[in-house]
Formats: structure tokens, sequence, C-alpha cells
């Protein structure tokens, strides 16, 4: 699948800081140490309706680690699939009596709009699940030939006890996996199952449903957490800095995600940090596609908000905590954005190196936007007052704004 064009990222002078980064799995703070070439994977979509602010928030927070790391003077292999096929993309397509392909393809290519209006970097490897297909049956015959996989009715499930690290991504009990289990797709009820957890890997062919020749494992689709894996290894391999998603990813996708790969291939771990970013709200609950409680990307641009205000929004809010979107949030956000472009639109400044210093920090201190934000918010009101003498710095701050921030001023 094609990706979406990359806005270009400005070179600063100097060197960013190494990213600390909060990974789920330690509870606590990683660095990194990533070597000329940091990989990161970064869950996509399920193309069933179009990008909220929720989606653009978590892509937000990952598209930060890679401008940190960029600006670390590193390269940066990212991954990202497209769940083009799953329950709930299938069950809307019938809802509203539409082609699934054609549902997917659309939502698809309204996400790559919105990802290039928001200046979210392109991931080099943008893959869908169906594309993926051909790798994934292999991996689940081999977890089936180890024994760490077993077949219940024509379907394919994965024994969670086959790998001795489950358990260590989401760091939670049995009942609240079991709970979360029901909630995000799995199956904790379904008789004849080893441990009530265990996922499927491949799902026997439905009547009226689409699937794909599955070699020995007869026809069939794949299951979500295998669809991850098999994108992730071929691309990436095992080991890969940072494995993203919004928290609701926790468990189980990532945390069966890792137990695939720990088992298909005996190593451990699978990602350096699991990061996963707070869930964004509206009207007191998480925003999400299956209550309805959407505020769309593509409407706001439709509307005439400028998307690097509706970035500055996002950036607003330090990406692991959980908040609300309201209009105030956006109306702080217009503001901001002004206050910022009056800044740099004027010949000459206060010197901005300190504050170049400041923004890399506390991006590098795990993606503190905030504190960036507010670094730029006083040179941009030190301007105001004093003004300055600088003549490069008005320059300097767009730039560092650009390439730190994906904002264009
Ligand atoms: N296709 C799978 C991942 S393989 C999936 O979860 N798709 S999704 O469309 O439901 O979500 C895409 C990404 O947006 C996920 O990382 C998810 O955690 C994140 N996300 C969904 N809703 C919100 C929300 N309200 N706030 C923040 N992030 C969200
Ligand atoms: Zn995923």
């Amino acid at each position: 699948m094609h990706a979406w064009p990359a806005s270009e990222v400005p070179a600063l002078p100097g060197k960013g800081a190494d990213l600390q980064i909060h990974s789920t799995a330690t509870g606590g703070r990683v660095t990194l140490d990533p070597g000329p070439v940091a990989r990161i994977y970064v869950c996509g979509i399920t193309p069933y309706d179009a990008t909220h602010i929720g989606h653009a928030a978590t892509y937000n927070a990952f598209d930060l680690v890679q401008r940190v790391w960029l600006d670390t003077k590193r390269q940066v292999h990212y991954v990202q699939n497209v769940t083009d096929v799953d329950d709930p993309l299938l069950e809307r397509a019938v809802r509203d009596g539409e082609d699934w392909t054609e549902l997917a393809e659309r939502e698809t290519a309204l996400f790559r709009e919105d990802m290039t209006a928001l200046r979210m970097l392109p991931p080099k490897h943008y893959i869908g699940a169906v594309e993926a297909i051909p790798r994934i049956v292999p991996l689940v015959e081999r977890l089936r030939d180890c024994g760490a996989a077993y077949d219940l009715d024509g379907d394919v499930y994965f024994s969670v006890e086959s790998d001795t690290h489950f358990g260590e991504v989401s760091n939670l009990d049995g009942e609240a996996m079991r709970l979360l289990s029901a909630e995000r797709g799995g199956d904790p009820e379904r008789p004849g199952k080893k441990n009530p957890l265990d996922p499927m890997l491949w799902l026997g062919a439905r009547e009226g449903e689409p699937s794909w020749d599955g070699g020995s494992l007869g026809r069939g689709r794949p299951g979500w957490h295998i669809e991850c894996v098999a994108i992730a290894l071929e691309h990436l391999g095992m080991g890969f800095d940072v494995q993203g998603g919004g928290s609701d990813l926790a468990f189980p996708h990532h945390e069966m995600g890792a137990s695939h790969a720990q088992v298909l291939t005996g190593e451990h771990p699978f990602a350096q940090a699991y990061v996963h970013a707070g869930m964004v709200a509206l009207d007191g609950e998480k925003m999400s596609k299956s209550k309805g409680n959407l505020v769309f990307v593509s409407k706001l641009r439709q509307d005439g908000v400028d998307p690097a205000a509706i970035r500055l929004a996002l950036l607003a809010h330090h990406y692991r905590s959980d908040w609300e979107w309201t209009d105030q949030v956006l109306q702080e956000a217009v503001e901001r954005l002004g206050r910022w472009r009056a800044a740099v639109s004027r010949p000459d400044g206060p010197s901005a190196d300190a504050l170049v210093e400041e923004v890399r920090q506390a991006l590098a201190d795990d993606l503190d936007a905030p504190a960036a934000l507010r670094a730029v918010d006083r040179w941009a009101a030190l301007q105001e007052s004093d003004g300055g003498t600088d003549e490069g710095a008005p320059g300097l701050v767009s730039r560092a704004a650009d390439a730190l921030l994906g904002v264009a001023l």
C-alpha cells in the first residue's frame, strides 16, 4: 500500500538529546539506544470511519518520537499497518450496504489526507492486513507445528501458556485481562479453549464473509494480533525500538503480539519499549468509532480550521494523559498559533538558541510536548514585549517548530 507524502523536516544546528520514554512493560522510563537506524512500529487504523482527534493524538505522539530521533541525526525505519479486514469493518459495510473493500479504501485515503495535512511523517512501509496474508499463514502454521496453537472448530487459537513472558507487556492480573479481552475483540467465553484468554490466529471461512487461501489452515482470514506481528517481523525484525499505539492496545493487542513473536523466534523482547498514548474523550467518554462520539480531523479541516492549530491542540496535552476535546482546547490552539506566527514574522527577535535546546530537552524527556510549547510561548512573549536584534532568530524558531513539533508557522 502506498503511504502519504512526507513533509520536509528542516535540519537544525547541533544535535538533539537521546529519547527517554515510558514503557508500559517496565512501568518506567527506558533510555533507548537505537543505533544509526531507529525502528518503530505503530499500529494503524481500522478504516471503517474517518480519522478522529483520538487517532490523531496517538499518531502525533509517535510522530514526535521520529522527530526526536531525526534530530539526533539518525535514520528512522517506521512501519504502520492498516487493519483492512476485521469484524468492525465488515459489520459497518453490511450496515451501510457498501462493499467492504470500497469502505476500507475510501477511509484509508481520507486518513492519508489527514496525516498529510497534520504533517505526520509517513511510514516507510504501510502494509494492509490483506496484503500481509501470505506472510501471516506460514507464521500460524509454524505456531501450530510447534504446539503453540491449536484448532477449534475450524479456527486456530494461540495458546498464551506457550510464552513464558506472557503478561509482561501490560502487567495486568488475570481478572483484568479477562475483562479487557471480552471488551476488545477476544472471546473468553467460547467453550473449548485451553485458556479463556487465548486469541484467534486464523478465523475459518464464514458464510458471506471474505476469505483467503490459508494453506494447511484452510480458507479463512487472519486474527488481529498476528497481522501486526507478521508485518513487524518482516519489516523490522525482533527487538525493534518502539511498539506504539493508544493505551487501549496494551492489552490484549500488544501483549498477544509480543507473545506470538517471542514464541515464533525464541527471542525476547519483541520491542524495547511498549509506548501507549492516553485516550481522548468527547463529552466525558472515550472518543470511539463504536460509540460515535467523534470529532473528525477532516471535518475540522473542511470547516476551515488550520491543520497547524489542530496539531497545536494535540501537542498541548502530554501524550500519556487522558484528556477531553473541547471547543476551548481548539480555540486556545488557534490563539497560540496566531501569537507564534506574529512572533516569527518579524525580521529579528530575541536569540532562540536556548529555546531550541529547551524544546529538545522537553521532547527527549518522555515527549513532554506541553513543556516544549511553553518554551516557545516564552520566546514569543519576549518577542512581543522586548523584541530583539538577532536576525536569525525568527527563522530558527520557525524551523524548530516545524522540525521538532511538525507545526508549520
Ligand atoms: N487497527 C487497530 C490497530 S492494529 C486499531 O486499533 N485501529 S483503530 O482505528 O481502532 O485505532 C487506531 C489507533 O488510534 C490505535 O493506536 C488506537 O489505540 C488509537 N485510538 C483509538 N481511539 C482513540 C482515542 N479516543 N484516543 C486516543 N487514541 C485512540
Ligand atoms: Zn496493531
